[in-house]
């Protein structure tokens, strides 16, 4: 594991190619949110609701289902995450689209699309460029995710 470069190599491109078809199992060339609940989350005790939240977020063309290219950023955030990361560690590194480390306000607002509601406050209030730790701080506090 370990910080890898945006680049893959072949290697780490062909375990994404193997566990993508892993986890497509009715073999329709993308990932429905039946088969990333089952194989991807499989035994990972966390809340559905986030882990729905979790596939809305890399579904960006909003079809439904995970293309391969869609799917690319699960399995990298997978792999830089640590023993230490929390799902809601895994969380911020999803909701952080342009992978810059820092979270801004058209990413956030990304998130509470899922919820339909517009961003409150008390998420505006947190400023335009934040940090992961920042916000899952605010996760915590205004998201009951932890059951
Ligand atoms: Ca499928
Ligand atoms: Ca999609």
């Amino acid at each position: 594991m370990g910080a890898q470069s945006s680049k893959y190599s072949k290697e780490i491109k062909a375990q994404m190619t193997q566990a993508f078809k892993d986890i497509d199992t009715n073999n329709d060339g993308k990932i429905q949110f039946s088969e990333f609940l089952n194989r991807l989350m499989y035994g990972v005790n966390v809340n559905q609701e986030l882990v729905k939240l979790c596939f809305f977020l890399l579904d960006t063309n909003k079809d439904d289902a995970l293309q391969q290219s869609e799917f690319e950023r699960i399995f990298q955030v997978m792999m830089n995450a640590s023993e230490e990361s929390s799902i809601n560690t895994i969380l911020c590194d999803l909701i952080d689209f342009n992978g810059d480390g820092f979270l801004d306000q058209n990413e956030i607002k990304a998130m509470y699309e899922f919820y339909k509601k517009p961003v409150p406050q008390s998420a505006n209030d947190l400023g335009i460029k934040i940090t992961k730790k920042k916000f899952e701080e605010y996760i915590k506090a205004h998201f009951d995710f932890d059951k």
